[in-house]
């Protein structure tokens, strides 16, 4: 495997900073795995050109404040549309709270909202999901609508339609876009409108086709009102998984602007595997550049030792990222309740959870590495290799985590009965 740690190091030793800069650029782009990363082309510029004139120092500052800025980030998501077209039940399966669950936006066949309600991510205070009545309600009349609700603070919006495309929906899409924000159309409950479409044309039903023609429709009425490129996402807000939830997901990070993307991987509910591995992907550039820039440190205070990461560390990092994937124990009892099985059934197949073998710190790339650098002692090598070695155990815990999320995600979808 490509160990960019070795280099890194060789490369600090040699003062060779093309080389430098060359392996931190197409490292990071193959983190970044096709999908946009968490730092910005100014940043990224700026990393760029200190590495290629030595400049640690400024390094590390570029770096520290990509991390402090994506662990600072707020977002506000909009979600918008006329009563009952599903938008409590949206913003409860968005915050991973079931809808009967204690804080789930209340929902009903009846309005309940006709005023902004503003949701708070449980677990992730610095998001808020914010209900919003439909334009043309006699709070909200289409003209001031955006001004009345505040659009300047959102970072996106959400429009939803459960039935047939509105004039009201029309004209908000249009709003928002002149406004210059972006908007995503969100066409909820296709589940209902399978069953009926299979319950009434039993002979000539097809999925895929029916499907199509829902998104057709939605398109054709949002490119007539002169949204260029619309982007329509069809949802079942009971099965998050399937449909075009994971793709909603997926373009809504890519087109945040980059240090908020952190902030909305870890909130998204773990619903697929597309979810999953997109909190991977992002989880993997803050682990790589939170060491690169260890390393940088240890490199310009040279000397210093850096102290290994050690067990309860370890420990820390595996708690959080439980957390982050939703295998808690908090999620693992709701999990267990879902399933109608106990906790201990599903603690069972989770490898995660057996911490004394997953937090050895048995890999081969950090044993031959250690053979390799043996002989050095003290100064920034040795602090380096004690930071790659912590390196390779996050990845680790990482990558464990995210496969049992995967595990528990297919049982999940999968009842036994
Ligand atoms: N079949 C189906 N029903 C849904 C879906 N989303 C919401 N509902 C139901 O539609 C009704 C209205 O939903 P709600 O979330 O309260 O809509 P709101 O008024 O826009 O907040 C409730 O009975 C929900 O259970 C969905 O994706 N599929
Ligand atoms: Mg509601």
């Amino acid at each position: 495997m490509c160990d960019f740690f070795s280099d890194y190091l060789k490369n600090l030793k040699e003062k060779d900073f093309k080389k430098l800069t060359d392996d931190f650029m197409s490292h990071y782009v193959k983190l970044t795995d096709k999908t946009k990363g968490i730092i910005s082309l100014e940043k990224l510029k700026r990393i760029k050109e200190a590495f290629s004139v030595g400049n640690l120092q400024a390094v590390v500052d570029a770096i520290q404040e990509i991390l402090s800025a994506a662990e600072n980030a707020v977002l506000e998501v909009a979600v918008i549309g006329e009563s009952g077209t599903g938008k409590s039940s949206f913003i409860n399966a968005l915050r991973g709270l079931g809808h009967e669950e204690e804080g789930a936006a209340k929902g009903g066949v009846v309005e309940t909202t006709m005023k902004k309600t503003p949701y708070k991510h449980p677990q992730y205070p610095n998001v808020t999901f914010w209900d919003l009545p439909g334009v043309g309600t006699r709070t909200f009349a289409p003209d001031t609508y955006l001004e009345a609700v505040g659009f300047a603070t959102f970072d996106f919006f959400i429009i939803i339609s459960s039935s047939r495309f509105t004039c009201n929906d029309a004209l908000l899409a249009r709003k928002i876009q002149e406004a210059g924000k972006s908007f995503y159309f969100v066409r909820s409950k296709v589940d209902s409108d399978l069953y009926s479409e299979r319950r009434g044309k039993p002979q000539s039903f097809q999925r895929e086709r029916v499907l199509q023609q829902i998104r057709d429709n939605c398109l054709t009425n949002l490119s007539n009102i002169g949204v260029p490129d619309p982007r329509v996402f069809l949802v079942s807000n009971f099965e998050l998984h399937d449909f075009d939830f994971p793709g909603l997901q997926r373009t809504m990070l890519e087109e945040l602007i980059a240090h908020k993307r952190q902030v909305f991987v870890l909130m998204i509910p773990p619903v697929s595997e597309a979810s999953i591995e997109l909190k991977r992907i992002i989880l993997k550039q803050i682990i790589w550049l939170d060491s690169v820039k260890l390393a940088a440190v240890a490199f310009i205070s040279f000397g210093s030792i850096f102290k290994v990461f050690d067990l309860p560390e370890q420990e820390e990092c595996l708690k959080f990222y439980k957390k982050y994937f939703g295998l808690d124990d908090e999620s693992t009892e709701e999990n267990a309740k879902k399933l109608h099985t106990s906790v201990q059934d599903i603690k069972g197949e989770l490898r995660c959870l057996d911490s004394s073998a997953l937090l050895q710190d048995d890999s081969t790339e950090a044993k031959s590495f250690d053979e390799k650098f043996c002989a050095v002692t003290g100064g920034p090598f040795s602090s380096i290799i004690h930071i790659r070695k912590a390196y390779f155990i996050r990845l680790k815990i990482l990558d464990a985590v995210a496969q049992d999320a995967k595990v528990l995600l297919h049982k999940t979808l999968r009842p036994p009965f």
